[in-house]
């Protein structure tokens, strides 16, 4: 096992990995931004490196500092966390070059699925079902698309292979529209990925957003560990997620998992890795490979009773995976609320001082959160300042657990969508379990429309 892991990340992810390597005996080295220097966790750490000023580019994102801070700390292993480098190749093979394990896939397996065309090829030749479309990339030629998308049949979505995660896309329904949206997706692929590749698929109206998490091992063992269903979202930005997804049998999770399973085998999958889906009239269609831990973790961490980080620490030191399939059984539910700086409605960012915090707690509930009574949320950062996790026996309780920890918190100084979240954990939608990806930003909208009526 490693002795010391340096965290390449910062807020409630970095001091979540903390206590992950705490629990199994690992030193830390927390790397920081001069915007968060003052953080507790930084200072919880075993040791910590100032990597650079506040802004990213120049902090979380320098990838020579990051590998300077393993250097003069001896540390072992890196873990990314989720965003900043977590899924870029360029910073794993670097890390590894340097002598360093990454605690990740291999960086071949994360540009593969970086790549959407390629990512999509190899899901679709090993057997997982995927959104009907043109057959990779799409060609030059207008003529030639036309007839491909005619196919297809429109409303077609233009994709472009090196976005993901809703950035580069374009939803076509006529073909009148289709010549410009190509061009002009083309235009900003090249400019945002550099990467001019775009490919089209049938656009889908009215999908769940729907996740695997899979994780494997060196030595050829694969798992799943069920599904989360990441509906409830806003701009790309998941809200509210929850695990299991309403409505899934056991039969079918059984069966997307397995297909899951066999992808990872296929392309020497190491570590976590989701599977993300769109479910639409009961079939599930595979859109992107996510390559790290993610956000809502704890969901799968409360259902299966696995720690996914300590899992991801042994697989990345050569171990076997500490769970086998048959271990793995699916008990109860959890919900997971994301807790941001934000007008609730209007979402605008809400950094500042904390000037009251108060924490909730009881039976099933979890807060990983790095804030504190006092803490100053810089503007520099994603606006999350924490997630609430509640556990219940049924769906029905894990709700009534999630709107007593929401109802005892206290953050004052800030704006924060704790009144959001109230709102949906009594909204007749979420509560029958009946709501698509567009759920939320409808009933945003038609709240902004009536507060300004
Ligand atoms: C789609 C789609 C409908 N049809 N693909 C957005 C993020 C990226 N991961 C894929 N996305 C979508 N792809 C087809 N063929 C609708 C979306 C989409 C979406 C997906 C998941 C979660 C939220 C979303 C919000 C808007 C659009």
């Amino acid at each position: 096992m490693f002795e010391k892991i340096l965290i390449a990340n910062r807020g409630e992810i970095a001091l979540r990995i903390q206590r992950a390597c705490r629990a199994m005996g690992i030193k830390t080295v927390a790397v920081y931004s001069e915007a968060d220097s003052e953080a507790k966790y930084v200072k919880l750490a075993d040791e910590s490196v100032c990597i650079g000023p506040a802004p990213v580019a120049l902090s979380y994102l320098n990838i020579p500092a990051i590998i300077s801070a393993a250097e003069v700390t001896d540390a072992e292993a890196v873990h990314p966390g989720y965003g900043f480098l977590a899924e870029n190749a360029d910073f794993a093979e670097r890390v590894e070059k340097s002598g360093f394990v990454f605690i990740g896939p291999r960086p071949e397996t994360i540009r593969l699925m970086g790549d959407k065309v390629s990512a999509k090829n190899a899901m679709k030749s090993a057997g997982v079902p995927c959104v009907p479309g043109s057959d990779g990339a799409l060609p030059e030629d207008i003529d030639s698309i036309k007839k491909i998308v005619r196919e297809i049949g429109y409303p077609v979505i233009i994709k472009a292979s090196g976005g993901g995660g809703g950035r580069g896309m374009r939803v076509v329904h006529t073909e009148a529209a289709l010549s410009n949206a190509v061009i002009m997706t083309r235009n900003e692929a090249q400019a945002a990925f550099g990467n001019p590749v775009v490919y089209a698929e049938k656009y889908l109206e009215n999908p769940r957003h729907i996740e695997f998490q899979l994780f494997m091992d060196e030595h050829g063992n694969v798992v799943h560990l069920g599904e989360r269903d990441c509906s409830m979202q806003r701009r790309h930005q998941k809200i509210l997620e929850e695990a299991p997804a309403p409505g899934i049998s056991e039969s079918v999770r059984n069966k997307i998992g397995e297909q899951c399973k066999k992808a990872c085998r296929e392309i020497g999958y190491r570590g976590a890795g989701t599977f993300e889906f769109l479910y639409e009239k009961g079939e599930f269609y595979f859109i992107e490979m996510n390559t790290r831990i993610q956000v809502e973790h704890p969901l799968t961490e409360f259902i299966t009773g696995f720690d996914l980080i300590q899992a991801q620490i042994s697989v990345a030191a050569g171990g076997m995976l500490p769970f086998k399939q048959e271990d793995i059984e699916f008990e109860g539910h959890a919900i997971e609320c994301r807790i941001t700086a934000e007008d609730p409605y209007k979402l605008t960012p809400s950094a500042g001082r904390i000037t009251q915090y108060h924490a909730p707690g009881g039976p099933g509930v979890r807060v990983d959160s790095h804030v504190y009574h006092n803490y100053m949320v810089p503007p520099f950062y994603d606006s999350m300042i924490g997630k609430i996790i509640t556990y219940g026996d049924t769906r029905a309780q894990a709700v009534a657990r999630m709107r007593i920890a929401l109802s005892e918190m206290v953050v004052q100084g800030i704006k924060t969508n704790i009144p959001l979240h109230l709102d949906l954990l009594t909204d007749a939608t979420f509560l029958n379990g009946q709501f698509s990806i567009h759920y939320l930003e409808h009933k945003l909208a038609l709240h902004n429309q009536q507060a300004t009526d």
